[in-house]
């Protein structure tokens, strides 16, 4: 038996959400605009342009498109310096184990972002060699909670949608994933991503049993 598993990249197999907190907030900050973590949590997921729309509405600020261009840089330069700094110690607990897994057993593995710094990232962090195919914020036209961009994993690796499980940490992310027709995991509250077929708090509470129950349905 041969199943899809498509891993949403940032909050579940590593932690950027901290920089793109960072990075958001010091360019907010920088035309006089707030940003709290509250805001941060909205962003999970979301595009980089649909990002600074959305940080340009709370602030109630219109700019140029030039200006506009120039900001996206800006945030993103920041960004890639906290990201150059990572290593694999970012990796969140027991995503290794699960990723060994699935390749020791022939099973699909792909990468579902709406990062277009992903490839970067899982370099980064050495688990690029983990994943057939990626599909990320390169790849697609429509975000989450479009299903573009699992469905484009799920293609890449060969497999029906209702193949596929999904591994996300956003609302919008398990959206796409339901859309897909795909089984949707969501790492993280249970209150939050209620949407979700099944909900974990973290890779340390998914077994090798449930993953084998998962490719034998
Ligand atoms: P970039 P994911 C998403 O990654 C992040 O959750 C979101 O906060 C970010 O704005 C988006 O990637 C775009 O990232 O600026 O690097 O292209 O969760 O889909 O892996
Ligand atoms: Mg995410």
């Amino acid at each position: 038996n041969t199943k899809g598993f498509i891993f949403d990249l940032d909050g579940v197999i590593v932690d950027t959400a901290k920089y793109h907190f960072l990075a958001w907030k010091k360019l907010a900050n920088s035309i006089d605009v707030d940003f709290t973590e509250t805001q941060n949590e909205q962003l999970k997921g979301v595009s980089r342009v649909k990002s600074l729309e959305k940080i340009l509405s709370w602030g109630n600020k219109t700019i140029s498109e030039d200006e506009f261009m120039a900001l996206m840089a800006k945030k993103n330069d920041d960004y890639l310096s906290y990201i150059d700094k990572m290593g694999e110690s970012e990796i969140l607990p027991d995503v290794p184990k699960i990723l060994n897994h699935l390749n020791e057993n022939n099973q699909g593995v792909a990468l579902g972002s709406a990062s277009k710094n992903a490839r970067k990232i899982l370099q980064k962090v050495n688990l690029i060699s983990n994943f057939q195919a990626i599909v990320d914020g390169n790849d697609v036209s429509k975000a989450k909670p479009d299903p573009e961009v699992f469905l484009i994993g799920a293609k890449a690796l060969h497999q029906k949608p209702e193949n596929c499980i999904v591994f996300e940490d956003s609302v919008a992310g398990v959206q796409a994933a339901n859309n897909a027709n795909m089984i949707s995991i969501g790492i993280g509250d249970k209150t939050v991503l209620s949407e979700a077929d099944y909900v974990f708090k973290d890779f340390t509470e998914i077994s090798i049993e449930f993953i084998e129950e998962l490719i034998k349905k």
